[in-house]
């Protein structure tokens, strides 16, 4: 490990599912309850605003009533301790990487804490609901969104995560499927940077062929296993 300085590290739903978050693919997804076109899509929600604010008000509370796990705290111990340069990219819009401790968190595809108001554009940290059309704190319309990164609609700070991918020594995986881009292609540009490639999760994913390394497991054993190493 001593020639590790640079690591990114790509964390999907299944770092969150000993929380009691669910992923989205296993057989109690969450794209079950509602098809993806309805609810994750901006044609979805032109078509059917009051569901999608509704399926991301549950979301929300669900985050509000969630817990960061071992996995999670792992990762906050490992952001407190490295001097070389981290950066958590996260799928998952809960923020349980920031409870667990983590700072260097970036959340590709926002946060399920976040609304976005599409008249004057300021996005506000927001626990209620949004299905009862509350005006905009900053200029008071009735058009605040979810501030998710819906199909179709391009990735937050994409720049910023190939530049650290470029830099990267080591590019660890945690608990996703790698099942949508551009995520999903994240382990190939590292593989192209010389990094070395870890994938940690409970079963095979779509990427799993593009790994030095896969681990299969439970997030909250494999997660703090491998922090000892870092660390160790
Ligand atoms: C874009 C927010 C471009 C919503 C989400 C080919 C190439 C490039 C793009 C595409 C392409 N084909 C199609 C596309 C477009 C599309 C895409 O990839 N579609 C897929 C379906 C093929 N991508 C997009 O639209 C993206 N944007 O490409 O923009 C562009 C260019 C120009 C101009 C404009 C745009 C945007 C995608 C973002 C969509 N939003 N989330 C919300 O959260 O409600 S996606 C959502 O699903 C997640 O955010 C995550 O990214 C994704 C995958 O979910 P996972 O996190 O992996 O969860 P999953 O359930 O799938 O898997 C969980 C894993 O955990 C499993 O492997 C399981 O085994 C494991 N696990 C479970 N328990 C545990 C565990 N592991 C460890 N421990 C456990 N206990």
């Amino acid at each position: 490990m001593s020639d590790i300085r640079n690591i990114v590290i790509l964390t999907g739903a299944g770092i969150s599912a000993e929380s009691g978050l669910r992923t989205f693919r296993a057989e109690d997804g969450l794209w079950e309850d509602h098809p993806v076109e309805e609810v994750a899509t901006p044609e979805g929600f032109a078509r059917n605003p009051d569901l999608v604010q509704r399926f991301y008000d549950e979301r929300r509370a669900g985050i509000l009533a969630a817990h960061p796990n071992a996995a999670h705290e792992a990762l906050g111990r490992l952001d407190a301790e490295w001097s070389g340069e981290l950066l958590i990219v996260t799928q998952n819009i809960d923020d349980l990487h920031e409870r667990g401790g983590a700072r260097r968190v970036l959340h590709m595809h926002g946060e399920g804490l976040s609304v976005w108001c599409q008249s004057c554009d300021a996005r506000h940290r927001w626990t209620g609901t949004l299905r009862d059309s509350p005006s905009c704190p900053a200029c008071g319309e009735v058009a605040m969104r979810p501030d998710i990164v819906w199909f179709g609609e391009m990735p937050y700070r994409m720049p910023e995560i190939f530049a650290a991918i470029a830099r990267a020594d080591m590019f660890v995986s945690i608990g996703t499927s790698g099942a949508v881009y551009p995520a999903a292609g994240f382990v190939q540009e590292a593989n192209l940077a010389g990094a070395r490639t870890l994938e940690l999760n409970l079963e095979e994913s779509l990427g799993s062929r593009n790994f030095d390394e896969t681990r299969l497991g439970e997030a909250s054993e494999l997660v703090p296993a491998w922090i000892e190493e870092v660390l160790g």
